[in-house]
Parts: structure tokens; sequence; C-alpha cells
């Protein structure tokens, strides 16, 4: 794939590239609730459904066989790393409107997780340009601990949206905070108006 098909996250355009509060970090941190999921492939599926024309599950193969695309990012997580430079390639959130007709009363996303995990995002901030479903991170497979085989990336918000083991997308009419979303975490998310806790 060329850099011309390269998405560039417009954060990274930014004079400063490094949020409110945050540090820079080489190094990636690893975060998350419970255990690591160990998944076969052959096991592996992704529920659309909720305010859809008709529900849908795509298994390993078909979510494989859509359209890949490459973005380039900065990741800001919330307890104050920064970590620029991220290239990522993957599945466009966009092309799941290609595989299903979302209806128009869908004004929200809960994204579902293996395990218990869960986070909440608006229409807009699901399909923005540069969010994808990340299969590679700088050129190597997503590995299990960073959500082997389907991580979003939600570059604009903190990564507490980047939600990792994905395995459901529920489309609604109301916003249903999300796990971190109902202990304390902010509704959204945006680390340039460093939304990191709800009041
Ligand atoms: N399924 C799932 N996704 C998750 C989490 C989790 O607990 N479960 N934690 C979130 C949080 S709070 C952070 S900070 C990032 C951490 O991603 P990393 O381990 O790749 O740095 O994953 C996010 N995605
Ligand atoms: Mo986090």
């Amino acid at each position: 794939m060329t850099d011309e098909r390269m998405i560039i996250s417009p954060d990274t355009r930014r004079e400063n590239r490094v949020p409110p509060g945050q540090r820079l970090t080489e190094g990636w941190p690893i975060l998350h609730e419970g255990q690591v999921p160990l998944w076969e492939e052959s096991d592996w599926t992704l529920r659309i459904f909720g305010l859809v024309e008709k529900n849908m599950t795509l298994d390993f193969k078909e979510f494989m066989s859509l359209p890949r695309v490459e973005v380039f990012s900065d990741i800001h997580c919330v307890t104050g790393w920064s970590k620029l430079d991220n290239t990522w390639e993957g599945v466009s959130s966009g092309a799941i409107k290609d595989v299903v007709k979302i209806l128009p009363e869908a004004k929200f996303v809960t994204v579902h997780c293996y395990g218990e995990y869960t986070t909440n995002l608006t229409i807009e901030d699901f399909f923005g340009e540069d969010v994808l479903f990340a299969l590679r991170h700088n050129g190597e497979p997503v590995s299990p601990e960073r959500g082997h085989p389907v991580r979003l990336i939600v570059p604009r918000l903190y990564l507490w949206k980047s939600a990792k083991w994905v395995d459901g997308l529920e489309f609604m009419a109301r916003d249903k905070p999300g796990f971190w979303e109902t202990r304390g975490y902010h509704n959204r998310g945006d680390p340039w108006k460093e939304e990191r806790y709800s009041k």
C-alpha cells in the first residue's frame, strides 16, 4: 500500500501534537480489565445489531475480506502518556456501512468486547475517517494483549475508547455509557479538552 492512500489522523498535523497534561512515551504500557482472551480465529465473530435493517454476524473470514486501509495516528492514554507516529492497518469503521444498512435513528454505538468491556461512541465519532478496526500496528500483527484479532482504534479520543477484542457493534438511538464511562471516566474523552473524568 502506498503512502498516498494512508489516512492521516488530523491531530498529527497539529504544531504541538502532545495534548495538555500528557507526556511522551516510547514504550507502550498494556492496560485492561480482566484476562487476555485466547481466540481461535474459527470461533471469532463480529455481531452487528440494534438499529440496523437486519442484524448481521460476520465470521473471521468475512471480516478479513473487507477492504483495508492504513491510518497514521497518535495515541493518548488518560493516565497521562502519549505515543506518536503509529501506523495501523485494518478495516475502516466506514466499511461497516457497506455491510449493513444503519437506520437513520441510530445516533450512538456501543462497542462490545469479549468479557464485559464496552465503550460508547457517537455515530460521528465512530465513523471518523481515521477510525479503524486494527489488524496490524507498525507492521506487526496486533498481539493478543493488544486486542487480537480486532482492536478498534479511535485516534481522536483517549485510548480507553479504543476497545480490544471487539466482538459486537450495537447501534442505538440513545447513549449508553460503557465500562469506564459508568465508572467515572468522561463520556466522550477528547484529550485536547482534557475530558478525563466526569465531574
Ligand atoms: N476489551 C477491552 N478493551 C480495552 C480495555 C479493556 O479493559 N478491555 N481497556 C481500555 C483502556 S482503559 C486502555 S488505557 C487501553 C489500553 O490499551 P493498550 O493496552 O494497548 O495500551 O485499552 C482500552 N481497551
Ligand atoms: Mo485506561
